[in-house]
C-alpha cells in the first residue's frame, strides 16, 4: 500500500525539457498545470499524502520527479540521472527522502533513471537504456538485494526508459508494447499486449486498487477492465509533448 507521494511543480520553462518529440501544438504551460494539478487530486483520492515541491528554474524537467529516487519500505536509493542536463535534480530530492528513509546513493560510472526501475511485490526490473547502464543497474541491484529484494535486468531497446514500455498493472499482470511480449525476463507474469496506435497507454501507474492510465485510449481500457480495478483516465497531452507520463511526475511509497 502506497501512503506517500513527492511531486514537484512544473516551471515555466518547462518546454525547453528534453524531449524527442516534435508536437504540432507548442507545449502549454497553463494546460499542464491543470493536468498537473488534477495528477496530484487523483493521487490524494486514493489515499496518498503528497509532498509537493517548489520548481527548479534550472532544471525544466524536474517534476519528472520519479527519474532521481527508488524509494523502498526501507531505503530511498537517490539515482544518478543518465541525462547531463537532469543529473543535478538529485541533489534536491536526497534532503527532501531523508526525511523518510535512510539514503543510499547510486555513483559514478553508474547512471540510472527512476523511469527505468519497475518493481513488482519484491522483485524489481532494472531497464537497460540509454538513461541506466550496466554499472548502475548493479549498483541498484545489491542495494535492494541487501534489503531482501530480488533484481533482473533488462535491455529496454525501444522507448525512452523501460516503464515506457512495460508497467505492472496488479494481479501477476504486465501491461507491455509489443517489443516486449517475448521477453524472456517477463514471462513468468500473465500480459496484457498494448495495440501499436495505443503504446503510449503502457504508462499506466497502479496505485493501490486504481489504475491511473492517459486518457484517450479505448482499447487499452477495455484490456484493462478485466482486471476490476478503478480505472481513472486522466490527461496527459503535455508531458507527452515532453516525453513523459504519469508515472514519472511523481514518487510513490
Ligand atoms: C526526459 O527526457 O528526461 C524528460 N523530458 C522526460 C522524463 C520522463 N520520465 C519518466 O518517464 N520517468
Amino acid at each position: 500500500m502506497f501512503t506517500h507521494a513527492i511531486a514537484r511543480k512544473p516551471g515555466r520553462n518547462f518546454a525547453q525539457g528534453l524531449t524527442s518529440t516534435d508536437p504540432v501544438e507548442p507545449p502549454q504551460f497553463e494546460l499542464l498545470c491543470k493536468q498537473h494539478e488534477t495528477y496530484l487530486e487523483t493521487l490524494k483520492s486514493c489515499g496518498l499524502e503528497v509532498t509537493l515541491l517548489d520548481s527548479l528554474p534550472d532544471y525544466p524537467d524536474a517534476y519528472f520527479v520519479e527519474d532521481t529516487a527508488v524509494v523502498t519500505p526501507d531505503l530511498a536509493v537517490i539515482t544518478n540521472p543518465g541525462a547531463e542536463a537532469r543529473n543535478g535534480e538529485k541533489e534536491y530530492m536526497t534532503p527532501v527522502l531523508a526525511k523518510f528513509r535512510k539514503i543510499k546513493r547510486i555513483v559514478v560510472p553508474g547512471t540510472v533513471d527512476g523511469g527505468d526501475v519497475l518493481q513488482v511485490d519484491n522483485h524489481f526490473f532494472i531497464g537497460l537504456s540509454e538513461r541506466t547502464n550496466k554499472a548502475g543497474a548493479t549498483q541498484l541491484g545489491l542495494i535492494l538485494e541487501s534489503v531482501g529484494h530480488t533484481w533482473a535486468t533488462v535491455e529496454v531497446g525501444a522507448g525512452l526508459h523501460f516503464k515506457s514500455s512495460v508497467n505492472y498493472v496488479g494481479k501477476n499482470t504486465l501491461l507491455v508494447t509489443a517489443d516486449f511480449v517475448e521477453h524472456p525476463a517477463l514471462s513468468e507474469f500473465d500480459r496484457i499486449v498494448l495495440e501499436k496506435a495505443e503504446a503510449y497507454a503502457a504508462n499506466t501507474l497502479l496505485v493501490n486498487k486504481h489504475l491511473l492510465m492517459p486518457a484517450g485510449f479505448p482499447r487499452t481500457r477495455k484490456q484493462l477492465e478485466v482486471l476490476r480495478l478503478d480505472i481513472i483516465e486522466l490527461e496527459t497531452s503535455e508531458v507527452r509533448k515532453m516525453d513523459g507520463g504519469l508515472t514519472c511526475m511523481s514518487i510513490r511509497f
